[in-house]
């Protein structure tokens, strides 16, 4: 077997953070949204219902704060109930995301996430986090820094 299809093989189970942003919440999709996990193979470790605070969401967001958007999404992200969950399972980062699909939904594949269910861009139903560590520094923010 060569390394790459054995590095394949047992990529390891991590966990990552996905939120379900505003829009999804109030267009009724998180049982949707957390419901392809589920049914991918992912495992559900923790989930949070909250609407952010204006510094936690700049503390969410802060890999963004340089951005001429960061305004706008700390705006958008605070605007209702979101909804996170920990997910666990193999290759967790990389798999939720290619689920998610692209930043703008318009361009997102059919069959991902923001493909299937939306057209926004800030408005883009799902957050999900891009590495281990931005999933590190956003569960903090997200559930707060005493969690494990
Ligand atoms: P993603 O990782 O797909 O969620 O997207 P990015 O990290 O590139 O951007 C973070 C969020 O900012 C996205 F949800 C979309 C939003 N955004 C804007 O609203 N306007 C922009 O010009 C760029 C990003």
């Amino acid at each position: 077997m060569g390394e790459e299809a054995h590095q394949e093989m047992s990529s390891p189970v991590e966990e990552t953070l996905i939120v379900v942003k505003p829009d999804g919440v109030r267009r009724m999709l998180v049982g949707e949204i957390l419901g392809r996990f589920e049914r991918k193979g992912f495992s559900v470790k923790d989930v949070k219902m909250l609407t952010m605070s204006k510094p936690q969401a700049e503390e969410f967001y802060s890999v963004h704060k340089e951005k001429p958007f960061f305004g706008e999404l700390v705006g958008f992200i605070t605007s209702g109930p979101v909804f996170g969950a920990v997910l666990s399972g193999r290759d967790a980062v990389a798999t939720v995301r290619r689920m998610v699909g692209a930043t703008k939904s318009w361009e997102a594949a059919a069959g991902t996430i923001r493909g299937d269910f939306g057209l926004g861009y800030t408005d883009n139903l799902i957050h999900a986090s891009d590495s281990a560590e931005s999933f590190s520094h956003e569960r903090a923010a997200f559930f707060g820094k005493s969690r494990g």
